[in-house]
């Protein structure tokens, strides 16, 4: 529809529309940098969005049965800005837009979960916000099934670009979605067959209705600038079977004389003349920033529609017994029950006197096994490993289409998806996430890892074969740098336990944490319980502890992780046989450790003694703790990988690496 037509035959849901252009032209020029293009041709679908479909309210931005609505095209973080502004969410003031971009704005360049009410999620490396809202949609099934249909009921709206249909992680998404016929979950595409380096057909051909399809999903389409065709489309979506993808064709830049349809809208300023002959276009003939009063009051009176809705949703969860009630408060506001504590505590003293010879993936199992059944909010998974990960416990169920009681997904061969899904599934409210795959792996989805960082989600990574100690896969499955890039990346806590009590309290950290994710680093091979003295505090919270104290002066202190910890007691047998006084430190987590004071990091690695690290990776995240916190280089050494790994059996390859107690004991004799 041509904007005469739209003018002329929509006269009330253009003077909407067309604020959200006008903002979003403005605040781009006024920063000098953004991406005006995808918000003035998103504008007709995200007002009948807003208008006619969309179940929120703007002074309840965190009421647990909203809609959630999801900008995958990131970029186009104007259109979900103003839309936030101009519906009336307290946060989202029109000085934040003026300030949009700038140090300190709530509203920075691409939307951030956790500055601004009314993101839902962080979107911005394409492919992210579909993804995530799959675990969303996924979250709303389980919770409706857990808790009924009167307190949870609600839609997971999204729009996605063409970049975010090209990325890899938005074919595991679809993937993932279809199979699970999750019939809560549209996507609005914004095809307007424009990216950064011209249309997308210079890259792209892909029949998009055809692959949708293909997946499971129910395919529409529209007119993205006529709103009675994208409201007869998006009330379709509604009632459809299984997911559902709207095709909304639109006009990039709609409206600029000059730029409409072209790249150079996409992710410039349009400029003050540009800007000035596009208004005219429009009939709007207001200053920056100015959205006239009656326009204004408009919006906010639909940011109001829901709040009728609300107050009875409220008074339904009112009606649920005080306990039932009491459980989906916790549960949404992300709350740890007391049971976990106990049920970890109860676990580590059993087998500190049981001492079993266990993989820490194995252990893993074991601690999953009783903690699920008291934290009921867990929903675990694996991308296709489940028998490697050993990630499934007894009672769990697959959670599918028949079953949405199921606490476990199925992921299928999906890392990316996985991960970003559990970013989903925690962001939505009312569900733990972990999941698992091989270390190595993480490689694939450490996109949306990053994220859970970024974000403050709490997400559980259980990642197992955490060395070459996996044996006989080989190289590509051996892990040697993985450890380096988790610890490197900001708000993650990386655990390599190594034992089966240090993974209970990995755990316990991992599933009590507000807003750290977690990797947990577990072994293939078994590895004997060290911590046999029982100890109701949790050491691992600490990040590293004295596991074994030198026996006479000390005069080394050997550091490890996981499964080199038992390597490194040995080599203390053999230092102190020869009356050379060693320490040895296991280090289950780094970012905890350096989280201490002075006077603990202190205590435990003092000044003095020749230090020698001991890992199965490479040398990297160790220099802090060789070289630095009262280390020197002449007394410092290290024990690991220096490439990558091979195919043998796991035995040989430590042999073959050097990574043996006699090494470790014959490097601290080299530096005393
Ligand atoms: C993972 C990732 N890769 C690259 C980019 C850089 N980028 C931002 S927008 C864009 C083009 C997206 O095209 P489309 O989704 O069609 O957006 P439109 O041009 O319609 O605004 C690219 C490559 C990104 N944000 N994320």
């Amino acid at each position: 529809m041509d904007i005469a037509t739209l003018r002329a035959t929509h006269p009330d849901h253009w003077k909407l529309a067309t604020a959200i252009r006008a903002l979003a032209m403005d605040a781009v020029q006024a920063a000098n940098s953004g991406h005006p293009g995808a918000p003035m041709g998103l504008a007709d679908v995200a007002t009948v969005l807003y208008r006619n479909h969309l179940k929120f309210d703007a002074k309840a931005p965190h009421w647990a049965d909203r809609d959630r609505f999801i900008l995958s095209a990131g970029h186009a973080s104007m259109l979900l800005y103003a839309l936030l502004h101009l519906t009336g969410y307290e946060q989202a003031t029109l000085d934040q837009v003026k300030s949009f971009r700038q140090w300190g704005s709530r509203m920075a360049g691409h939307p951030e979960y956790g500055h601004l009410e009314g993101v839902e999620t962080t979107t911005g490396p394409l492919g992210q916000g579909i993804s995530t809202a799959v675990g969303m949609a996924i979250a709303e099934k389980s919770m409706a099934a857990r808790f009924g249909k009167k307190v949870v009921d609600h839609k997971i709206w999204v729009i996605a670009g063409d970049g975010c249909l090209m990325e890899g992680i938005s074919h595991e998404a679809i993937g993932l979605a279809g199979k699970q016929e999750l019939d809560n979950l549209i996507v609005l595409w914004d095809n307007n067959n424009i990216t950064i380096d011209g249309r997308v057909t210079v890259s792209d051909i892909t029949d998009q209705h055809k692959r949708f399809e293909a997946a499971g999903w129910t395919v529409l389409a529209c007119d993205g600038h006529d709103p009675a065709d994208i409201d007869r489309a998006l009330t379709e979506a509604r009632k459809a079977k299984g997911p559902v993808m709207v095709d909304c064709k639109t006009i990039i830049g709609f409206g600029s004389p000059n730029k409409a349809d072209s790249y150079s809208v996409h992710g410039s300023p349009l400029g003050d003349a540009e800007i000035s002959a596009t208004k005219a276009i429009y009939g709007w003939d207001h200053g920056p920033f100015e959205i006239p009063a009656d326009i204004k009051a408009e919006w906010e009176a639909i940011g109001g529609q829901g709040a009728a809705e609300r107050t009875e949703w409220q008074a339904r969860l009112d009606a649920l017994s005080p306990a039932k009630k009491a459980e989906f408060e916790r549960q949404v506001s992300g709350g740890v029950t007391k049971k976990l504590a106990s049920a970890i505590r109860a676990f580590k003293k059993a087998q500190s006197e049981a001492v079993p010879k266990v993989a820490t993936r194995k252990a893993s199992e074991m601690v999953l096994a009783a903690v699920n059944p008291v934290v009921p909010e867990t929903i675990g998974g694996s991308a296709d490993l489940t028998g490697s990960n050993l990630t499934l416990t007894p009672g769990l169920g697959d959670f599918t289409p028949e079953n949405r009681k199921g606490r476990y997904v199925r992921y299928g061969i999906r890392e990316h998806g996985m991960a970003a899904a559990m970013n989903g599934l925690y962001l939505h409210g009312g569900v733990r996430p972990y999941g698992g795959t091989f270390f190595c792996f993480t490689d694939y989805a450490r996109g949306a890892m990053r994220l859970s960082a970024l974000m403050g989600v709490p997400a559980v990574y259980v990642m197992t074969h955490d060395s070459i100690g996996l044996g006989e896969d080989g190289p590509t499955h051996q892990p040697v740098e993985h450890l380096a890039i988790c610890r490197a990346t900001p708000n993650t806590w990386t655990f390599r336990p190594a034992d089966v009590v240090e993974t209970a309290e990995a755990w316990e950290l991992a599933l009590s944490s507000e807003k750290t994710p977690s990797v947990l680093v577990l072994s293939r091979q078994n590895l004997p319980t060290l911590r046999k003295a029982h100890t109701n505090a949790n050491l691992s919270a600490k990040g590293a502890y004295v596991i074994e104290e030198a026996a006479g002066k000390r005069q080394a202190i050997l550091m490890a992780t996981g499964s080199e910890v038992e390597i490194a007691l040995k080599a203390r047998d053999i230092l102190q046989a020869q009356a050379i006084g060693t320490r040895v430190v296991s280090m289950p987590c780094m970012e905890l450790f350096a989280a201490q004071d002075e006077a603990y990091r202190r205590k435990i690695l003092p000044p003095g003694a020749v230090r020698v690290a001991v890992e199965a990776a490479v040398q990297q995240p160790w220099d802090r703790w060789l070289l630095g916190e009262r280390g020197t280089e002449k007394k410092a050494g290290f024990v690991g990988m220096t490439g990558f790994g091979a195919s043998a059996p796991a035995e040989r390859l430590y042999q073959e690496f050097g990574i043996t107690a006699e090494a470790v004991a014959e490097k601290v004799k080299s530096l005393l």
